[in-house]
């Protein structure tokens, strides 16, 4: 490699790490404060009318990616040069970097609402800079086999540079979107849900509602998506006759409604607690469906995530009536980042993965015979509505209790068929029909109980459930895979 060479990668990776760093430091000081978002900003905001029309004609709708790397291209060729002066002009060198801090330092500092504090990234950055570029500088210039390490310095600092890059853009993206949700307020429902009668509780069993704090999650993401309210969007595409794109702000001026609707996993083993009950702020998704005016053949409504998964919910089932609800609020809050802020899908009666789609983007009107969603191909159904199952909170497996009275208690949950009846079963003996708690609909569980007279000795319980169309839970052990686990739960316990 020759000498100019050297030296100008050492200048191109000098500003890499510059930029790496910054964005850390930017991350703990507030986005704007980042040199490349400030400068970005201060390009954006003055760059004449001509140049930026010239711009969207030219690169139509990826002016912005066209302005990043020409941005790049720029900053790369600088550096390059300063690489090159380092060689000769150490002094020189420093002054351009400094230069190149400085520039990021004040618009920094100059954006809107920023502080002083604002100059930091830029500057932390610009020390960096020098440090990595005398380090570099000075292994180029010697002999052979210092120039092996030059070459393994220069790739260990370019692919830290990356990763402290990517990593302070994530937290700094975490950050933002964390503070949006903090200021959304919700619009008041056009109906609210009825108060809750205190005899939806049975003593024993889990909270009638989950506390978000307490709510499973079950998704495929590996970092959760941070998604911008303010740029969200909802296409409603596909097989329709009027495609229909929806922002934040449109959504929000929908009529919302408040509903208790129990959602459960598929991979939920019986007697497990991936199932929760909240009171969801959605607006009926059927009537933006009615807008978009599906195709009669349309049977499938894919909803896509921001990061890409999909899920396929029958068009009829979200168009039967029932409450199938573009959710926003969950217990009387915006969503949960990690439960799809700002914005899931919430369907009674069916499993999850096929319905409850997370940091939604999309909806597409296909069929099944021509789109599989994500988890289909990897062996799970298409059409997978929630199985009837109960559970026993209480006592626990392996409980130990004086003899008397044990109250047994737990959840059943059947939804949007509902709930008729749950019994339960001591060792051998007769099955007893448990006492039903009120629900405020067939879209959420039923909590049970039952006083039992408990004689000394260990003893098995299990219960089972029947649905308000008299079919009753499903004795045969089932796994999860590939529509949802069946079976009796069973605890066994000791009486004292
Ligand atoms: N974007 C996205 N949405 C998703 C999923 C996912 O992996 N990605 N998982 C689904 C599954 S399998 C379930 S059971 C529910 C769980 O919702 P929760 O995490 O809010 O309880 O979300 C559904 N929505
Ligand atoms: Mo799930």
């Amino acid at each position: 490699m020759k000498p100019s060479i050297r030296a100008g990668l050492a200048g191109v990776v000098a500003a890499g790490a510059a930029l790496g760093i910054a964005e850390v430091v930017a991350a703990l000081t507030g986005n704007r404060s980042s040199p490349l978002v400030a400068v970005g900003g201060v390009v954006v905001d003055h760059v004449p009318a001509p140049v930026k029309d010239f711009g969207i004609a030219v690169f139509g709708v990826h002016d912005k990616t066209a302005l990043l790397v020409g941005t790049a291209l720029l900053l790369a060729g600088y550096a390059f040069g300063t690489g090159l002066l380092a060689r000769r002009r150490w002094w020189f060198a420093v002054a351009g970097v400094a230069l190149f801090g400085l520039v990021g330092a004040v618009a920094a500092v100059t954006r809107p609402g920023a502080g002083t504090v604002a100059a930091v990234p830029s500057l932390v950055g610009a020390a960096v800079a020098v440090l990595v570029l005398r380090q570099l500088t000075t292994l180029s210039a010697r002999e052979s086999p210092e120039r092996r390490r030059f070459l393994r310095d220069l790739g260990v600092i370019a692919a830290v540079s990356v990763v402290a890059g990517a990593g302070g853009r994530m937290l700094t993206s975490r950050r933002a979107v964390t503070a949006a949700r903090e200021d959304v307020v919700l619009p008041a429902p056009a109906e609210r849900a009825p108060a809750l009668s205190p005899g939806v509780q049975a003593d024993g069993a889990v909270p009638y509602v989950t506390p978000n704090r307490e709510f499973y999650r079950i998704d495929t993401a590996i970092v959760t998506p941070q998604v911008d309210p303010f740029s969200w969007e909802l296409r409603i595409h596909g097989m329709v006759r009027h495609p229909i794109t929806i922002t934040w702000a449109d959504l929000l001026r929908l009529p919302m409604v408040e509903r208790y609707v129990t959602i459960a996993c598929v991979s939920n083993e019986v007697g497990s607690d991936l199932i929760g009950n909240a009171l969801w702020l959605g607006t009926p998704i059927k009537a933006l469906l009615d807008l978009a005016d599906p195709l009669p053949e349309a049977d499938q409504a894919v909803q896509r995530s921001a990061d890409g998964w999909t899920c396929g919910t029958p068009t009829a089932v979200l168009r039967d009536g029932r409450d199938a609800l573009l959710a926003v609020g969950m217990n009387g809050e915006p969503l949960p980042v990690e439960h799809g802020f700002p914005v899931r899908m919430i369907v009674p009666g069916l499993y999850g993965y096929v319905s409850a789609c997370k940091w939604i983007t999309e909806i597409e009107l296909t069929r099944f015979t021509d789109f599989d969603a994500y988890w289909v191909p990897r062996g799970w159904s298409a059409q997978a509505p929630v199985k009837t199952q109960s559970r026993i909170d209480s006592p626990r497996e392996g409980a130990v209790k004086p003899a008397g009275t044990v109250t047994v208690a737990g959840v059943a949950w059947a939804t949007h068929r509902g709930i008729g009846k749950v019994e339960v079963q001591v060792d051998e003996g007769p099955w007893r029909a448990a006492e039903l708690a009120a629900a405020v609909s067939a879209d959420t569980w039923h909590q049970w109980s039952l006083s039992w007279k408990a004689t000394a000795g260990r003893h098995t319980l299990r219960v089972r459930a029947t649905d308000l169309d008299g079919m009753t839970q499903v004795k045969d052990e089932a796994p999860p895979a590939p529509d949802g686990a069946t079976g009796w739960h069973q605890v066994s316990i000791e009486i004292e």
